[in-house]
């Protein structure tokens, strides 16, 4: 399958771009900047999403494309402004060019945050409600809005991935349940871009971890075969102190970023 991968020079999107190909894809990637290395035989667009130069490269990055990953996105807090730019209106954008292009499978990059202050007593299903912990959740629960209504207005399959913490390896105590594992992640994608998928579904993304707080029957529905578990480095990681912060955030699904007790960050004009 042809697949354009946004965001293909960021932390996930090299990912990708290394493992997909193994999994019959062939990819172009889009990203405002290039990629340290090209990949075999992808091709590569350099592109800033959100101007006119990005649109028109987004079109002809589109040419013959059968899917989309968008990953590209700040992967961090932001003001509400930036965070409705980078997740809400760059997704539209892509969403809209992709549907005029005639594409009908769209995976989007979403995150556990849009649910960070759901309480992990119990593991946590898609049904949670929106409960971002951030603008950037925020964003991501707005983005999944827009993924929903190109699936509904369009019919277009949509699979918003809520990806745990992507790393090579687990750091912290919250990372033994929110790990995704880099070879994980190419399976989730390749998952979701080739699983049985009627309109629009959220999924978790995370490794098969021993501790998980995600319910990844979704996923799993989706062909999704996670090889990996944070356990292997619980040793390790259980044998240093367990500080206040990692308390705090094993209180709530979001960890660090819903427990953070400092103002929601504003642009200075406002
Ligand atoms: C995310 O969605 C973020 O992009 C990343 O920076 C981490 O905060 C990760 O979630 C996480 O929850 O560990």
């Amino acid at each position: 399958m042809k697949v354009l991968v946004t965001g293909g020079s960021g932390a996930i999107g090299t990912a990708l771009r290394a493992g997909l190909p193994a999994y019959g894809h062939d990819l172009v990637s889009l990203d405002r900047v290039a990629p340290a290395e090209v990949v075999g035989d992808e091709d590569v667009v350099v592109a800033e999403l959100g101007t006119p130069a990005g649109a028109q490269a987004l079109r002809g990055a589109l040419d013959g494309v059968e899917a989309v990953a968008h990953f590209a996105g700040i992967p961090s807090e932001t003001s509400l402004p930036a965070a409705l730019e980078s997740h809400v209106s760059a997704t539209d954008a892509v969403l809209g060019a992709a549907q005029v292009a005639g594409v009908r499978r769209f995976v989007y990059a979403s995150s556990n945050h849009a649910v960070g202050f759901t309480p992990r007593a119990t593991i946590v299903g898609t049904d949670a409600r929106p409960r971002p912990d951030s603008y950037y959740g925020v964003g991501k629960v707005a983005a999944e809005g827009v993924c929903s209504l190109y699936a509904d207005r369009f019919g277009m399959a949509c699979v918003a991935l809520r990806i745990g913490s992507f790393l090579p390896r687990p750091l912290t105590r919250r990372h033994l349940s929110t790990w995704l594992s880099p070879d994980d992640a190419v399976r989730l994608v390749h998952a979701a871009l080739t699983g049985s998928v009627q309109g629009f579904v959220a999924v978790y993304g995370i490794s098969a971890n021993t501790r998980a707080w995600w319910d990844l029957a979704e996923a799993r529905a989706l062909g999704y075969q996670p090889a990996d578990d944070a356990e292997v480095f619980a040793a390790d990681i259980l044998s240093g102190p367990e500080t206040d912060l990692d308390v705090a955030a094993a209180e709530v699904v979001g960890g660090e970023f819903a427990v953070r007790q400092t103002p929601l960050p504003r642009e200075e004009t406002r």
